[in-house]
């Protein structure tokens, strides 16, 4: 049996959900091979459906098992390289893991208007549409979700609860959106103050260089 980490991804410029597997791997500080499937190219995504039972991507092959989901990548990957080895990805209080466990799931099943209006590729380009209203309203709920969260949270460290969590890890793609879109979050200071800390973080940024080093994609 293959014990290596193999992710597959689409193009960093283009799949947010691939981001979320990316940093979760490079956070855990295993070492993996990343094989990218162009999403430009796989239109019908017969590369895809070789590789992810759902077509999708991320997806995630270790020792015979193929895990073709974020969260569920993040969840496996925590169970399987735990402390003090390993940075754990979910807050040791129980009541901030519910916490943080119900804010990524949010991410995971919702906020459909900013992910089509605000689409992962148009952030790259040098003249982005201007988003409609449903959109700016879920990248509203969005910062007031994280204002909530960074009002209560622990100290030591900038992130939602503290620590870098995967929480973090399901809402770097969407700080991306609202930095690039110039979302207005002048009404929720700490989240501002947090989407500067989610940029700087070395795996996000490890990502985000390689993304900026692509041709822009107009198109998803
Ligand atoms: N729920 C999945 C969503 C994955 C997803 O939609 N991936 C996109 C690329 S960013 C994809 O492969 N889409 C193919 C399609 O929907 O046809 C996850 O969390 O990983």
């Amino acid at each position: 049996m293959d014990d290596k980490l193999v992710l597959y991804i689409g193009e960093k410029n283009i799949s947010s959900w691939s981001m979320r597997g990316y940093v979760a791997l490079v956070e855990k500080g295993v070492p993996f091979e990343e094989r990218t499937i162009s999403l430009l190219e796989d239109r019908d995504r017969s590369r895809r459906r070789k590789v992810s039972p759902t077509g999708r991507v991320p997806v995630l092959h270790h020792g015979g098992l193929v895990i073709p989901d974020s969260l569920a990548i993040i969840e496996y990957l925590d169970e399987t390289f735990t402390p003090p080895a390993h940075l754990p990805l979910w807050p040791a209080d129980r009541r901030e893991r519910a916490h943080a466990r119900w804010l990524a799931a949010a991410m995971h099943s919702g906020f459909q208007n900013l992910r089509e209006d605000m689409s992962f590729n148009l952030c790259f380009l040098e003249k982005r549409p201007a988003p409609g209203p449903s959109a700016l309203a879920e990248a509203g709920e969005i910062l007031a979700l994280w204002e909530a969260a960074l009002s209560r949270k622990p100290a030591g460290g900038p992130f939602l609860f503290g620590g870098f969590t995967a929480a973090d890890v399901m809402y770097a793609p969407a700080v991306v959106r609202l930095t690039s879109f110039r979302a207005p979050a002048e009404g929720t200071p700490r989240a501002a103050a947090y989407m500067d800390s989610v940029l700087a973080r070395p795996s996000v940024k490890r990502w985000m260089d390689a993304a900026r080093a692509l041709p822009p994609a107009a198109v998803e």
